[in-house]
This record gives C-alpha cells, structure tokens and sequence, in this order.
C-alpha cells in the first residue's frame, strides 16, 4: 500500500531528527517552531494574502527577507523528511514540524490538520516585512497580530513560545535565551518576564535587548524589547500575569492560539477537506 497521506510516518521521521547534539542546546526543535510560525505569520486577514499555504520560504523574494534568516538551518533540517516522504508538501511538513516539535518538548497536544498546496499563488504572495520587529513595541505587536486575526489573549498565549530556542547575534543581532531550559516548553517564561527584574543592554553591534544576569549561574537571559512590551500594556498584562500562576491555562490557550496560526488562510470544508488549494489559477509548481 502506498504511504501517501501516512502522517503518522511523517511525524515519526520529524521526531526522529530532534536531538542533534551539536546544534543550539542540542535540539532542533525550536528553530522548526520559528519556521512553521514564519511561514504563516505573514498572512494578511483583510487581503487573505500571505501564510503557510505555497511554502514561499523556499524562494528569494520571501526566504531571503532578513526576518526569516537562519530559517534555512530548519529546512536543511528537514529535507530527509521530505526526500523520504516526496509526496508531502513543504507546507504541510513545515507547520507540522513545528507542532511535533512543541508536543516533543513537552507542550501541548497542538490539532494540525493536512492539506495545504505548495503551488505558488501570484496573487496571494506576501509582501517582506510582514513579519514582526523585536526592536519594537506594543503598538507594533498588536498591529501585527491584529492583521492575522488574533486578539490580546491570543497575541500573549502565543508569545509564550519564546520559552523555547535563542537568539542568535548573526540571525536576529539579538543574543541569548529566554529561559535556562530552552528546549522544554512550559511557562517558565512568563514567569521570569513578571519575577525578574529585567535592564536594557546595549549590545557591542548596538542592538538593545533587556538581560537579567543570574549570579547562580553567572548566565545572563534575555528579553526583546517586545517581549517587555507584554508588561507595559495592561490588556497584555493581565494574561501575562494569569499564564505566569495557572500553566494549564497557557498550554489551552496556547494549542488554540497556535492551531489558529497555523490554519491561517486554508479554507476547509465541514470534513476538513482544503477548498481553496487544488484549484488555484496561475500557480506554479516547485
Ligand atoms: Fe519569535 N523570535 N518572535 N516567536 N521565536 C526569535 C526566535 C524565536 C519575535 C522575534 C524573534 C513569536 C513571536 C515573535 C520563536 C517563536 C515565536 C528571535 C531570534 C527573534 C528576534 C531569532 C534568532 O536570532 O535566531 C517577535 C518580534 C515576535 C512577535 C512578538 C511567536 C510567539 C512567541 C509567534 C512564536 O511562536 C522561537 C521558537 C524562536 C527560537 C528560534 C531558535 O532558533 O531557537
């Protein structure tokens, strides 16, 4: 029989490719989490332009925008995937990596479904600078996540996936992590953005983040200006504070929040089926 449509074997190979010693803090997990979040988060509501749908990553116009920089080491990562599974598209593979990922490193069950098209659609391409600017503050964020969608709640349940990964000074000009444990998910951090106490550093390539350096450990962790701009504005605030104490609250809110993320722009049917993939007009495939 043939395996196409076996998403369980997909999922396998992904699981398969997390531990990588030598990478990061040793999992690859969380730079597929970025991905699967870039290729959808330039999705336009009001246009419906934009999003995971045609894996655009895969081209210059797209791929080469400096936000998504480093993002090549995360497709990299999952070409065996794809070469060992043809018939799945980067689409799919991309946002379900992300989601095997979080489930992996300990977070919530996130409900992916298949389907999407990884013919490009002229019409439907996203402009650069879609993505969000760490450099920025509260004001940008919500204008940002407005556009995809999403309300308050949602903006801050998602921003509770900066718990995983890093910051990578030749990538983002940003520089360390979040938390100590940057490979589990949980709500370590909203718990260190409201407990510690958080100074702007200017960084020697004149990027300012905020670091809080910790004696114990003598190993400083960061916050981007935008992840401070989650205290400084009290419809933000108020959920930041309600993760930090009630963790089965963020994993709930956070598996819808970044379900709906991952949707954006697929339409389905009442089955579940994509309706707007298999026919679309003037596409091209890769
Ligand atoms: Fe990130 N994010 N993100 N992010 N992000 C970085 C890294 C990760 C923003 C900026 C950055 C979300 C929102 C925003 C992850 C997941 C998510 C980096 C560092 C920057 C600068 C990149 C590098 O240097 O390698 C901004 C401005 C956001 C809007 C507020 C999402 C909610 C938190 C949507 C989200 O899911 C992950 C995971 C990483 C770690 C990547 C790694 O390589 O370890």
């Amino acid at each position: 029989m043939s395996e196409r449509g076996n998403y369980e074997a997909i999922r396998k190979s992904i699981l398969e490719l997390l531990d990588q010693p030598e990478y990061d803090d040793g999992s690859v997990g969380p730079v597929l989490v970025r991905l699967a979040w870039h290729s959808a988060g330039t999705y336009d509501a009001e246009t419906d332009t934009g999003g995971s749908n045609g894996a655009g990553m895969r081209y210059e116009a797209e791929g080469g925008d400096p936000a998504n920089a480093g993002l090549q080491h995360a497709r990299v990562f999952l070409e065996p995937v794809k070469a060992a599974h043809p018939w799945v598209t980067y689409s799919d593979l991309w946002t379900l990596a992300g989601c095997v990922a979080i489930e992996a490193m300990g977070g919530p069950k996130i409900n992916w479904l298949p389907g999407r098209t990884d013919f490009v659609d002229d019409s439907k391409l996203p402009p650069r600078g879609r993505l969000p600017d760490g450099a920025k503050g509260v004001d940008h964020v919500r204008n940002v996540f407005t556009r995809m969608g999403f309300n308050d709640q949602e903006i801050v349940a998602l921003s509770g996936a900066h718990n995983l990964g890093r910051c990578h000074t030749d990538r983002s000009g940003f520089e360390g992590k979040w938390v100590h444990s940057p490979t589990r998910f949980s709500n370590q951090y909203f718990r260190l953005l409201t407990r510690l106490e958080w100074k702007p550093k200017k960084l020697n390539n004149g990027v300012l983040q905020f670091v809080h350096v910790d004696e114990d450990l003598d190993e400083g962790l960061m916050m981007l200006p935008t992840d401070m701009a989650l205290l400084s504005d009290p419809g933000f605030k108020e959920w930041v504070l309600l993760y930090a104490d009630d963790k089965a609250a963020f994993y709930a809110d956070f598996a819808n929040a970044f379900a709906k993320l991952m949707e954006l722009g697929i339409q389905r049917d009442a089955q579940g089926k994509v309706v707007n993939s298999d026919n679309l007009k003037g596409g091209y495939h890769s």
